[in-house]
């Protein structure tokens, strides 16, 4: 199964275009790429790179939570959203300390900067912690993923529960063709911290299994895919075990697949080490519904990765 996605590496090194982005870093990608992970084969986390599994179960429980605020995030130790969050804060009449224009290209090239920076993101990560008030302002991403999938505004000033409502849907008319949750609201696009990545998913029911298909169209290949891989396949077990399904397949539609000309090295790295066997996911049986669920509901078993693999993340 992890053949797969280092064959997407391999295809994106050998045909990708060069093509400039948003965060000016530089990109190879190719456009239209699918990708097929049989979930009763075993668990898609990749094993030739370390991929922390902690960090993508705290933030699938934020986004079921319905929650915006990385405050939830920094709690549980992850940090994933941070840059997003503390771009805003520095972007305001509250923050006095020294200038942050800029700070992720910044921090790449300047050792000096980046030791400021750090001291600067680590007062505001604790401060969002700490302070409620202070997290209330500046931990908030705006209208990302948990706020469309739980409560999805509607003109009349209603919300749509889009996660309950497409389970409700999957129990009671499994052949339905309208299995779909979406985050893509163009009306809220230019608000927020990031336009949703993965933008659409639809589900499938045949022969007692439950299959999911997501259309994500911008996928940073080396550092976000893997997560998101990992990410709606969990969701996909989730689901089933409420519904009362197996799982089938998880297929990943790629829009811009990319690699970042700050990855080259680590994704070369990673295509000369071997695949290991998929781990296993175990669910607390006694869980049913799928809001109900803690970190220590979920675990990976027989997961023996590579070592990690470090790039920086693209501001
Ligand atoms: N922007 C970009 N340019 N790429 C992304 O993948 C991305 N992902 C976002 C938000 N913005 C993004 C949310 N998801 C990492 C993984 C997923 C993610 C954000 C960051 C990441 O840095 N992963 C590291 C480990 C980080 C850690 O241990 O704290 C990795 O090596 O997988
Ligand atoms: P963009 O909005 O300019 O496409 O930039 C978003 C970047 O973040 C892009 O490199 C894709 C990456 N990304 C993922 O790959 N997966 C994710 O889940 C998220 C949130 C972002």
């Amino acid at each position: 199964m992890e053949e797969t996605y280092l064959q997407l590496e391999r295809d994106i090194l050998a045909n990708g275009n060069d093509k400039t982005d948003r965060t000016q870093t530089g990109t190879k990608s190719l456009f239209g790429y699918q990708m097929r992970f049989d979930l009763s084969q075993g668990f898609p986390l990749l094993t030739t790179k370390k991929v922390p599994f902690g960090l993508i179960k705290s933030e699938l429980l934020w986004f079921l939570k319905g929650d915006t605020n990385i405050q939830y995030l920094l709690k549980h130790k992850n940090h994933i959203w941070d840059e997003w969050a503390f771009k805003n804060y520095i972007e305001s009449n509250d923050y006095v300390g020294p200038d942050m224009t800029d700070f992720g290209r910044r921090a790449l090239s300047d050792p000096e900067f980046k030791k400021e920076y750090d001291v600067q993101k680590k007062v505001f990560c604790d401060k969002i912690i700490e302070d409620d008030e202070f997290a209330k302002k500046f931990g908030e991403l705006g209208d990302v993923y948990g706020s469309q999938w739980r409560e999805w505004k509607t003109r009349q000033g209603d919300t749509i529960d889009q996660i309950s409502d497409v389970i409700e849907a999957i129990k009671k008319t499994p052949d339905s063709r309208r299995l779909i949750v979406s985050a893509w609201n163009p009306e809220d696009v230019p608000n927020v911290a990031l336009p949703p990545c993965h933008t659409l998913f639809q589900f499938y029911v045949a022969d007692g299994k439950l299959s999911c298909q997501l259309y994500q169209r911008s996928g940073d290949v080396f550092l976000g895919v893997p997560f998101n891989i990992a990410s709606y396949a969990l969701l996909t077990h989730l689901i089933a075990k409420e519904v009362g399904l197996e799982v089938g397949e998880f297929i990943h539609t790629l829009g811009d697949a990319h690699i970042y000309s700050n990855h080259m090295e680590q994704v070369k790295e990673q295509l000369t080490r071997e695949v290991q066997p998929m781990p296993k996911l175990w669910l607390n049986p006694d869980k049913e519904s799928i809001f109900d669920y803690d970190m220590s509901d979920i675990k990976i078993e027989g997961y023996n990765p590579a070592p990690p693999i470090k790039a920086p993340v693209a501001v």
